[in-house]
Parts: structure tokens; sequence; C-alpha cells
């Protein structure tokens, strides 16, 4: 790596970043049916129609994969809560060996002294409450705060962190407008609806957990950058409507209690009644605001029904999911948050990373395309620390290659190898790197 632990301010938290579904292998433990696993078993949604029953057995491997955690020397593991463990129904009955597993979790986690980061929504649905409009139905709000209320309830105490919702634009757009994840909906007015849900959901969650006393609560934003594919002035309001829904609609929900105009200009007639009054809710305060950051796109003006645009294939190196690399985006974003949505606030990079196809060769994996983007994303990092942007830590992901969702296990974002025929994990090169860069 091109960079030592001493290169960041002394507080500065380096941690890696992983999620229930797509590791812990769900058929274990008396979880519940999720909207995944009716997705993935949908023929044409997800590739090879693999879903997360098996994940990376990190369920019993758990150990194993902390043991990995700190031997990298990183402070902070993000993991999250699977809603469908906890409460097999969505509402009602507590799953205890679901509870029970957190709460060894979170322990192990400590013993090794890596501090907690929990999520608590990341994308698995129960399946009963999605037969209810899932997050279409604005009573999904009460029953994620009861949802928060039940597993902080057990492992709240022992938290370093907490945010509510992972990525709410792909729990909105990309799930009801694109239909490229569960639910695979295609629909104006459901994805309005989930929009708006998702944050009233958020801001329900904060309520409730600053009500039992937690701390550290925050909110955890994917962004992608959004470039005009020429100079005209079609392309910059494509590239500004892109913008607008896919990363100011909710920083702007959350820290200034509004949604853009260029949003509402296509979303407004198909909002829930009423939206309007729910901002109290939806920007209760929180204490650090996440940036997860992969890539930019390019957009393109078009005829079509709004937003009026698509995206163009852009001409910088791609990584193994088609995505450009891009580090300008994260030091980008990291100064337009703070100067514009979140000021003095922390802000932590939750996810960067990249997916590489990478190989075993005489018992090693070189990827030194992952080391490269490191290095580059850990310079944007650098660049807005010195420029007086307040970030206080960065998360890689992931730790292991995992379930990529409906793009299955092919896509390999670990720093740690996972062979799925075996679950044998084998640490790749840029572990062995960061390892050494961050060693005490
Ligand atoms: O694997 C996902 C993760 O679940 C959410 N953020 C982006 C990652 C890579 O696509």
């Amino acid at each position: 790596m091109l960079f030592k632990r001493s290169d960041f301010p002394t507080d500065f938290q380096f941690g890696v970043a992983t999620s229930a579904y797509q590791i812990e292998g769900h058929a274990f433990g008396g979880a519940g049916a999720t909207h995944w696993d009716t997705f993935a078993a949908t023929p044409g949604n997800v590739v090879r129609a693999e879903d997360g029953a098996q994940g990376c057995d990190h369920y019993h491997r758990y150990g194993e994969d902390f043991d990995l955690i700190a031997a990298a020397g990183l402070d902070c593991y993000r993991f999250s809560t699977s809603w469908a463990r906890v409460m097999p129904e969505g509402r009602g009955t507590v799953n205890q060996e679901g509870l029970d597993y957190y709460d060894r979790l979170t322990d192990a986690m400590l013993e090794r002294g890596i501090k907690p980061c929990a999520t608590l929504y990341h994308w698995e649905l129960p399946a009963p409450l999605a037969d209810l409009g899932g997050w279409r139905n604005r009573d999904i709000a009460g029953w994620f705060g009861d949802f928060a209320e039940v597993i902080m309830g057990r492992i709240g105490d022992r938290m370093h962190s907490v945010a509510p919702i992972n990525e709410p634009w792909c729990v909105s757009w990309l799930s009801h407008f694109l239909g490229h994840h569960a639910p695979g909906l295609r629909d104006i007015r459901a994805t309005a609806h989930a929009m708006h849900h998702v944050l009233l959901a958020h801001g329900t969650a904060i309520e409730r957990m600053r009500g039992m006393g937690l701390g550290n609560l925050g909110a955890i934003f994917n962004m992608e950058w959004a470039d005009p594919v020429d100079d005209s002035p079609e392309a910059r309001k494509a590239a500004d409507t892109y913008d607008a829904y896919y990363n100011r609609f909710f920083l702007s929900g959350i820290f200034h209690k509004r949604y853009p105009d260029l949003v509402l200009e296509g979303l407004e007639p198909h909002m829930p009644t009423g939206w309007q009054d729910d901002f109290d809710t939806i920007a209760q305060p929180v204490d650090w605001c996440g940036v997860n950051y992969y890539t930019r796109k390019l957009i393109a003006p078009n005829d079509g029904p709004w937003p009026h645009h698509h995206e163009v294939d852009g001409p910088l190196p791609k990584t193994q999911m088609g995505w450009e690399i891009y580090p300008e985006g994260l030091y980008k974003f990291l100064k337009r948050t703070a100067a514009e949505y979140t000021g003095d606030l922390p802000l932590h990079i939750t996810e960067n990373g990249m997916a590489n196809a990478d190989v075993i060769t005489d018992g090693a994996i070189h990827d030194t395309a992952r080391i490269d983007y490191i290095n580059q994303h850990l310079d944007a990092v650098r660049k807005a620390v010195a420029d007086g942007v307040p970030v206080e830590g960065y998360f890689l992901w992931s730790l292991l290659d995992n379930y990529e969702w409906a793009l299955g296990y092919e896509k390999r974002f670990g720093m740690v190898h996972v062979d799925f025929d075996t679950m044998k994990r084998t640490p790749k090169a840029s572990f062995l790197a960061l390892k050494d860069a961050l060693g005490r």
C-alpha cells in the first residue's frame, strides 16, 4: 500500500464491511424467508438463481473471520443484522436463536478488540412484510422501529455505532424503479412511496434508538458521481437529475427537510399522501454520516419519459462489475457533503472497494488491481482530510468474497478469497498489504 496508518489523523478508524444475507448463510439458525429468497427463486432475476442460503457460512465460521479482521489490524467491523433472522414474520414473534447469534457475534468482536458497527437493515426484508407491500406500505416505519428496539434491546449496549438502513437508493430506486433488486418492481408510484418510506423508517428507528439511550447513530448513503456525456445544457440537466434522485434526495430529506425540485418534477404526482408532514421524523439528528462510494456514471438525455435520460459507457478503466474507477468522485462527494449537508458532522466512508476476477495461483491471489484501487481512494480521502473535511473512518467492502445479489457469487469483492465449495478462506495480496500498512 502507498499509505501508513500515521498518514491519517490519530483517531482515524479503519474497518471492513459486510452484510448479513451476503455472508451468514440464511438457511441456518431459524431465519425466516426474505424477499431475496423469492426474488432469487424466480427465473431471470439472479445469475444461476443463486441465493443467500449458504452465503460464506459465516454463521458457523465467524470466529475464524474475526481472527482475520484482528490480524489485519482493523479497528472496526461493520456488519448488519437480518430482520428475518430476528423476527421471521417481520413482526411479533422473536426468534431467540437469532438474537443469541447476534449476541455471540458481538462478544466475539469485543473479545478480539474489534469495535462493532451495526447496520440494522441491509436488504433482506422478511417475506411476510413483502406480502403486505414492503417498502410501499407506510406501516413499515413502525414495523422497522419495533425491529430496531428488539435487536438493539439485546446488543445495543455493546455497539460502537449503529445506522438504520444501508443505501436507501438501492432499497427504493434500484429495487422499485429499475427492478434489479428484490422485489423487482418497475413502477414509478412504488418508487416514490419506497423512497419516502425508507427515510421515514430511518427516522423512526433513530427516534426509537435515542429513546433507548443509544448514541453514535448515523445514516449511510450510497453515492454515485454523475457527469454529463457532453457540454450541452440538456446533458447537464440529465446528469443533475440523476444526481438529484440518486444522491441528493436522501441527504436533502434528512439534512434539509425537503426533497430536490428536480426529483419532485417526476415523483411528486406519485408521492404518498401527507409526505410533506413527515420531515420532523425523517430529519431526526444523527451523529455521523456514512458515504458508500464505488464509481461514477456518464449520463445522456433522451426523449423517453421522466427522468429523460440513460447511462452511457464511459472511457475509464473498469472493475469486474463494469464500473469505472473514478477516485476523484469520492473526493468531490466528501467535500460537497460536508459543504452542503453535514457541516462539522463526522463523515465515514462506510463502503469502498472493487470486484475483481481473482484466481488462486500457487496458493496466492495477486489482486494488485484492488491494491491500486484502495490506494487511489485513500489518497482521495487524505486530500479531503487535508482540505479540512471531517472524515473519521474508512471501511473496505468487503472482508470476504460473497453473494453479490442479482450477480450471484461470481463477483469477488473480498480481500479474503472464499472457495464456495469448501468455504476455505485465503487472504489475498490486498489483505497482506493492508495488514502491513495498518500494523501497530
Ligand atoms: O455488495 C454490495 C453491498 O451489499 C452494498 N453496497 C455495494 C456492494 C457492492 O455492489
